[in-house]
């Protein structure tokens, strides 16, 4: 008798081929063939950011956000058990008994600490090949209790990991603020209480790379997404019109521009779509954590970034109304920003 799994790490130990339901149409496939190789992303070091050197990396990073809407990190100040410590227990949460994670599983993307699968499985065509855990963790007290208590470490190593990546995130705001010109603590004044959540993403291997994606073409509804990913390559970003992988580098974090900085910079500052593409042999962990407004606070373009030549180009909004959106819609490449643009018919 055929048994339904919710999950595809349980699917997949008996599976050959992809299931048809995994399968993109021919015109929407990874081709991996027209992929740029080799690393083009600028890695940026952050020890300058304490030192005299402090303009000069905020150039730097400024100059990223504008030509990739990208970047990756060094001596970002998180240590490196700590960075560990976080991919190790990722690893045996996904790989801990179905019934034991399965106490986790919720299709409701509104759930703050949930298991699930592909993207939105409520709302999508064509699935996904990836597996997440997604958690809230700031402010951490609000929602350390909903969090999973096997592997037995899991609060006491996800807590450090996120108030690290929080410290990184924060530094990182500030280093942005300068880089448009604003005072170094206007984006987070207009944060309101700030929020932060964190995916665990847990790619299987997939007997057939090249018909589905881990997950496709998308850009992120946050402010920054800091990412840690294993030793296992697939992300890939959207350069002018060419995707260009982004191999790991041990010990560094990927950094990228989110909508809602998109909107804060009026649109200075792109969020980029970008990808993950999956491998016949080897599971793979991406951890992205996404710093964003908590969900009353008013996203709207920096007053001191509008002039004449400058209109504002998004309306006022609440970030809950743009977090709704976003997972509702299902992941498209048509960015959610669309709907807070002001345009004639949208004003
Ligand atoms: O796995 C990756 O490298 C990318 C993950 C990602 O884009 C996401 O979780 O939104």
């Amino acid at each position: 008798m055929a048994t339904t799994k919710q999950l595809l790490s349980d699917l997949v130990s008996g599976v050959s081929s992809v299931p048809s339901n995994y399968i993109r149409p021919i015109s929407d496939r990874p081709n991996i063939d027209e992929v740029s190789l080799g690393n083009p992303i600028p890695l940026i070091d952050l020890q300058g950011l304490d030192g005299s050197n402090r303009s000069d990396v905020v150039k730097e990073i400024g100059q990223a956000c504008q030509e990739y809407g990208f970047f990756q990190v060094k001596n970002h100040g998180i240590p490196e058990e700590v960075i560990d410590k976080m991919l190790c227990l990722s690893r045996d949460f996904f790989h801990l008994p179905e019934s034991e994670r399965m106490k986790n599983y919720s299709d409701d993307p509104m759930k703050t600490t949930r298991l699930s699968t592909s993207f939105n499985v409520k709302t999508e065509k064509v699935s996904n090949w990836r597996d997440f855990l997604r958690i809230h963790c700031h402010p951490l007290e609000d929602y350390i209790h909903e969090w999973p208590t096997n592997p037995p470490s899991f609060r006491e190593d996800v807590a450090e990991y996120s108030k690290n990546a929080r410290g990184l995130a924060l530094t990182l705001l500030e280093a942005i603020s300068e880089s448009l010109g604003l005072d170094r603590d206007y984006i987070n004044k207009a944060l309101g209480k700030h929020g932060q959540h964190m995916a665990i993403n847990y790619y299987p291997p997939c007997p057939q790379p090249e018909l589905t994606y881990g997950l496709p073409g998308h850009a992120d509804p946050n402010l920054i997404t800091i990412l840690l990913q294993d030793n296992v390559p697939g992300l890939q970003v959207l350069k002018d019109g060419k995707w260009l992988a982004v191999p790991p580098i041990s010990n560094t974090f990927i950094v990228n521009i989110g909508d809602q900085m998109q909107v804060i910079s009026n649109d200075r500052y792109k969020s980029v779509l970008h990808r993950a593409i999956v491998n016949s042999n080897k599971e793979r962990i991406s951890i992205p954590t996404f710093y964003c407004p908590s969900p009353d606070a008013v996203t709207l373009p920096a007053p001191h970034l509008i002039n004449d030549h400058h209109p504002p180009l998004y309306r006022n909004f609440a970030y809950s109304d743009y977090y709704k959106k976003f997972w509702n819609r299902g992941l498209a490449t048509e960015t959610c920003l669309d709907m807070f643009k002001i345009t004639t018919s949208n004003p």
